[in-house]
């Protein structure tokens, strides 16, 4: 079963961020399924290995989206 984890990502704010995250992360393999939600400020993500929290945060920092801790 795939790892679901919401994370919150104070830097969405515009449907081009939104666009952006789920493009960049959909192609991390493991990654299952992404949902960004500029409303909220946050992104749900579905994942199996080799994806990890660990590596998606990655991705997310290099491309200017920090998650909040
Ligand atoms: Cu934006």
């Amino acid at each position: 079963m795939s790892t679901k984890v919401t994370y919150s990502i104070p830097n969405i704010n515009c449907g081009h961020c939104v666009h952006t995250i789920q493009s960049e992360l959909i192609e991390l393999q493991g990654v299952r399924s992404v949902k960004a939600d500029l409303d909220h400020h946050n992104a749900i993500i579905e994942f199996d290995p080799p994806a990890s929290e660990d590596s998606i945060k990655e991705l997310l920092a290099s491309i200017d989206y920090p998650v909040a801790s």
